[in-house]
């Protein structure tokens, strides 16, 4: 067997592998090999450490920056549940927040005194968002009384401040070049602001948008229809044949009901999220901000050019602040997320890799 060092993270509503780069092969091919055997290749991941959810099937592998104006380069690995194979398509907005501690932990950053901000270059993008990382006493701190949807108890707050997230994967925030398409007789809204995600009303798609993940994922009928519109729209996206990516997510919306701005049900792409990606969060946000949106009478977005929204999702709300320019781009966001680690040490993989 071959060793492998390695962190076990819960970052923000996720869990994961966190591996540094030089602790994994060098060829691409070789490191998927080894990061599927360290998650799992089966549907309940029964060989390996992950959960068997696509939630907690996922890595993080963290390096020095090879940029100047960055600390760590992060690339994030979706390990597909039950497929055997990985896809390193979008970037997880969850993962990210555990790597900062991960990079100080491992001595790619030197802790200051109080909070340390981490630099980082998001690899799957080439987008970049600072994480403030609590550090008193130069020390990683794990415990805080910040609470996030989705994760029971508190914990140390970590701010992720992205910045000009735009296109992060399609290259434009509206890859279709239209703010709404129709695909199967659906009105929807492609938007692609850290995620790409595609909008739709669940009313247009025989469903209230308030029922829980589980329905949801029970209902085939529904399931089959966004499949479909998700193979068109990813054609449209220019994101190619999507049928194998596990992008762009799927959101239905809804109307707010619970003190928020605009209440979503998001498949990821094909099972229901239990709450929401934050970046998926981030681009229905900038979506439903956006004149003639599939949206429009439906959320209820505030004024300004600083915005708190508030997402809400089957297990509670995601809130987030965008700066918007003169353009209605998205210049910032800011959000909170907290992270813990759960184990380290060495993880064994078979030798032949
Ligand atoms: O959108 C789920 C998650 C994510 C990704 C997914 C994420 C993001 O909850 O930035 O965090 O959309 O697959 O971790």
């Amino acid at each position: 067997m071959l060793a492998v060092p390695y962190m076990q993270m819960r970052g923000g509503s996720s869990k994961g592998l966190y591996f540094l780069a030089s602790d994994l092969p060098r060829n691409e091919a070789l490191r998927d090999q080894v990061i599927l055997d360290a998650v799992g290749r089966d549907a309940r991941q029964i060989d390996g450490l992950g959960g068997g959810n696509p939630l907690t099937s996922k890595v993080a592998v963290v390096s020095k920056s090879s940029l100047p104006e960055c600390d760590i380069d992060y690339l994030f690995v979706q390990v597909v549940v039950g497929e055997n194979r990985v896809d390193t398509s979008p970037n997880c907005g969850n993962i990210l927040a555990g790597v900062g501690a991960f990079a100080i932990e491992n001595g790619l950053v030197d802790a200051q005194d109080g909070i340390t901000i981490v630099r980082v270059n998001m690899v799957n993008s080439g987008n970049r968002c600072d994480l403030d990382v609590q550090t008193p006493n130069q020390k990683v701190q794990y415990e805080g009384d910040a609470a996030i949807d989705g994760v029971p108890g508190t914990a140390a707050p970590v701010i992720c401040n992205y910045k000009d997230i735009a296109g992060s994967i399609t290259g434009i925030l509206l890859p279709t070049g239209n703010i709404k398409d129709t695909f199967d007789g659906v009105e929807v809204t492609c938007i692609d602001n850290g995620m790409p995600v595609v909008l739709m009303r669940a009313s247009d798609l025989g469903v209230s948008g308030y029922e829980s993940a589980d329905e949801l994922n029970a209902n085939e009928t529904l399931k089959a229809k966004i499949e479909s519109i998700r193979l068109q729209a990813g054609e449209a996206m220019n994101l190619g044949d999507v049928t194998d990516k596990v992008v762009p997510k799927m959101s239905l919306i809804a109307r707010p009901v619970d003190g928020g701005h605009i209440c979503s049900r998001t498949f990821i792409p094909r099972v229901c999220h239990t709450a929401i990606g934050v970046l998926g969060a981030v681009s229905v946000a900038t979506a439903a901000a956006m004149p003639g949106n599939v949206a429009e009478g439906i959320a209820e977005v505030p004024e300004g050019d600083v915005k708190t929204i508030s997402v809400e999702h089957p297990s509670g709300e995601f809130s987030m602040t965008l700066t918007f320019d003169q353009q209605n781009n998205v210049t910032k966001a800011g959000l909170l997320r907290t992270a813990r680690l759960l184990a380290r040490g060495e993880l064994f993989v078979p030798i032949n890799k």
